[in-house]
This record gives structure tokens, C-alpha cells and sequence, in this order.
């Protein structure tokens, strides 16, 4: 039998460095559990990033995959097929939105509404050519192309990658003032993180997401929500932005729209914005394609039937206190919403995160001095207590 060792020698003799994996090569996915080649078994406290809110291998999301497997994975955008309409009717009904515009990655969705937003500036705000800004705040994370990174915070994200896209502002999170300070004539967008997930698992103040609503509809520039980690469920609400009662004018979603089968992402907004896009102006070959399409609608179906946003709500609340009742002084702050919990420590976390795995629990460190915990959704008490007494154990004193 082929050992976790030989498994990662086998990848590095192939695969870009790119990653800094855990030790672990896992071979099986069910719900919560995870195994790896060896046999052992883990609770997946991390869920793909947040794209397994619905669990390892749904069984109806793969009944779905495997069904329309058989009967038609692709078209292309060139012709038209039976569900693309029904998937993005599904996006437009949960949203509130009128259209929807179907991509892959998360990066690809971001991308798009950059594109939409500015030329939603250009053709409806009837600012300049080519002088469209998009303001964007320290520590986002929005992906890894070179556009999306060109406005990332993080060194190590651009080191290497530049020359960078032009147009867009970084200002702190979670201030308001800089939001207002930084709107010129040119601002088409302000783009946000509900929740900076990457950026630690950082938790603006009650209230900034409605303040920077109002500063947005004020200035008359498109409020830009990125929902692809956020989304669906994982903060306890269907989308972060419900806990402040506004709607973004572009909503940005991905991940958990797949449900970890496939990547499935698209953006939702009112006609007024999405009709800027006219035939031919963007799209990807697999964007919209019948296999994603039948993903996504499973994907969805899942989160809704089985109240995962009121799950992750109730369950994350339960977690956090528990968390919370860890009295140990390298712990600085136990913070997050629903199922998408930081755990910040005055030291680097990755060595937790190890001792953690050989417990049989799989957690990730995030900007260093953070263990990030964001199982999937369907987890309940009973294994969460199975994680506490592995977390006391390496966190508690
Ligand atoms: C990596 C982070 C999480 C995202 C938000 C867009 C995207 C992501 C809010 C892009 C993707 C992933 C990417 C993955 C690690 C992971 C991640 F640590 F990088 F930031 F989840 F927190 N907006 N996040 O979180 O979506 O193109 O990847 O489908 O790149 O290492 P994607």
C-alpha cells in the first residue's frame, strides 16, 4: 500500500510548488469525514474553502452529476441548452437579482464584475473612457489572476506577477471614512469581503455593510459584494449581507454554488446593470454549460431543503462559545459568524494546525497567526464535540 510519504513524493516530482500542503494525501470524502491513504480518518474543518458547505460527495448533487453526465456536459455558448434558464433562474429567485451571469472559478466571477462595472461607469454614469476606479479594501482576497491580485494587499500574492491593471483604490476595511474620502468622479464600484476570510477572519463592525450602502447609493457607485466564500449559507444567513438588511447592486458567488463537485460561479444584478453586456462582450467555454448548470441546481436545492444557513448559524453560535471558553493566553480572539470562525493566537498557527492533524482533525492556518475552522454545514454537535476535546487538547493549556 502506497503510503502518504510515497503520495507526496509522487506529487512533488510532479506538481508545481505552489502550495504549501498539510502532510496529509486524502483518498475519501463522506459528509464531514475525510480519509487519507493510509486509512485514517479526519473531520474536514475547512471544506474545500468553504465550496463543501453541503458536505463530501453529496449524494443528490452526485445523482445530478452523474444523470446529466450521460446526457450532455457541453454546448458552449454558441446554441443554447434545457438548463442554463432553470440554474440561473434558481440564482435570481434566491437572490432577489433579475439576471445572472454564469462563470467557473470564483476569479473568473470577479473578473466579470469588474468588467460589468465598468461599463456600467462608461455607458450609464458616462464617465471618461479607460478612467473607471474601483475601490477595494487592505487584505482582500478576490483570486489569483493578475488583475485581481494587481490589487491585493499581500506581497507575496503580487511578488513576480506585475505589470499590474490600472484603476482601482485600496482603502482600510471596515472604515467608513476612507470609503467616503476615496469616491471621485472617476469611482465606478466599491468592491467588499462581507467578511475578510484570507484577511483572517476579520468581522467588520455591525452596521458597515448598510453604512457603505448608503455612501455607495449617495455617490451613485455600484456596491460590489464578494459572496464566494461568505455565501450560501456559510456565515448563518443565506448571504452575510441579509444580517444588515441591504442588497449589493452586483453579488459575486461561487464554491458552495457547486457544492465542491465542479467549479460553478456567476454574478447576479438588476437588468439596469447587466444589460451593458451585449452579445459577445465576454463569456468562457464552459460558462453556463448544462454539467455545471445541473450541479448548481442540486448544489442550491441542498442548501435550501436542508436549512444549512439556519444550521451554521445555530451550530456556529454553539462553537464559538465553546471556543470561547478556552482559557489560554497565546488565544487573542475567537471571532467570526455561523461556520466561519477564526481562532487568532499571538503565534504562528500552522504548528497547531499540525499537532491538530495528527489528532484527526483538518484545520488550515490563515495569515499566519490564525487557525481558520469552516466545516461543512451538515456537521453537527455531536462531531463538533468530537473536535472540541482535539482542539482543548492542543490549544488548552
Ligand atoms: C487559493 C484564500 C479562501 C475567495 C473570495 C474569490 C475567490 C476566493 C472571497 C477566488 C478563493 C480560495 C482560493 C484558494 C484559497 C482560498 C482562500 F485563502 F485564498 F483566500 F477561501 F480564503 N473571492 N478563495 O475566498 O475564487 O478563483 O479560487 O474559485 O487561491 O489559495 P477561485
Amino acid at each position: 500500500m502506497k503510503t502518504n510519504k510515497d503520495y507526496i513524493e509522487f506529487t512533488d516530482r510532479f506538481s508545481a510548488q505552489n502550495y504549501h500542503p498539510l502532510p496529509v494525501v486524502l483518498t475519501r470524502g463522506k459528509g464531514v469525514w475525510v480519509w487519507d491513504v493510509e486509512g485514517k480518518k479526519y473531520l474536514d474543518m475547512l471544506s474545500g474553502y468553504s465550496a463543501l458547505n453541503q458536505g463530501h460527495c453529496h449524494p443528490r448533487i452526485a445523482r445530478a452529476m452523474n444523470e446529466q453526465a450521460k446526457r450532455l456536459t457541453l454546448t458552449s455558448r454558441a446554441f443554447h441548452n434545457d438548463t442554463m434558464a432553470p440554474f440561473l433562474e434558481k440564482i435570481c429567485t434566491l437572490t432577489g437579482f433579475e439576471k445572472a451571469l454564469p462563470m467557473n472559478a470564483g476569479a473568473e466571477a470577479v473578473e466579470t464584475a469588474i468588467k460589468v462595472a465598468r461599463k456600467w461607469g462608461y455607458t450609464k454614469k458616462k464617465i471618461k473612457d479607460n478612467t473607471a476606479e474601483i475601490i477595494v479594501c487592505e487584505n482582500n482576497f478576490h483570486g489569483r489572476t493578475t488583475t485581481v491580485v494587481g490589487f491585493s494587499s499581500e506581497a507575496q500574492y503580487r511578488a513576480g506577477f506585475g505589470p499590474f491593471t490600472p484603476g482601482f483604490k485600496i482603502i482600510p476595511y471596515d472604515d467608513t471614512h476612507a470609503l467616503e474620502k476615496a469616491v471621485n468622479k472617476n469611482t465606478v464600484a466599491f468592491m467588499v469581503e462581507p467578511i475578510q476570510g484570507e484577511g483572517g477572519v476579520i468581522v467588520p463592525h455591525d452596521g458597515y455593510l448598510r453604512q457603505c450602502r448608503d455612501i455607495c447609493r449617495r455617490h451613485n457607485i455600484l456596491l460590489v459584494l464578494d459572496e464566494i466564500q461568505t455565501g450560501l449559507g456559510r456565515t448563518g444567513r443565506l448571504f452575510a449581507y441579509e444580517y444588515e438588511d441591504i442588497r449589493p447592486d452586483i453579488l459575486i458567488i461561487g464554491k458552495a454554488l457547486s457544492g465542491g463537485f465542479y467549479p460553478v460561479s456567476a454574478i447576479a444584478c438588476d437588468d439596469a446593470i447587466m444589460s451593458v453586456i451585449k452579445p459577445g462582450d465576454h463569456g468562457s467555454t464552459f460558462g453556463g454549460n448544462p454539467l455545471a448548470s445541473r450541479i448548481g441546481m442540486a448544489a442550491l436545492d441542498v442548501i435550501v431543503e436542508e436549512n444549512l444557513a439556519r444550521r451554521a448559524f445555530e451550530t456556529g453560535e454553539w462553537f464559538m462559545a465553546e471556543l470561547r471558553k478556552i482559557n489560554n493566553p497565546r488565544i487573542c480572539e475567537v471571532r467570526g459568524k455561523g461556520l466561519l470562525i477564526g481562532i487568532e493566537l499571538n503565534e504562528k498557527a500552522r504548528p497547531y494546525c499540525e499537532e491538530l492533524m495528527a489528532l484527526g482533525v483538518l484545520a488550515k492556518e490563515t495569515h499566519d497567526m490564525v487557525v481558520r475552522f469552516a466545516p461543512p454545514l451538515v456537521i453537527g454537535r455531536k462531531e463538533l464535540q468530537w473536535a472540541l476535546e482535539r482542539i482543548h487538547r492542543v490549544l488548552g493549556v
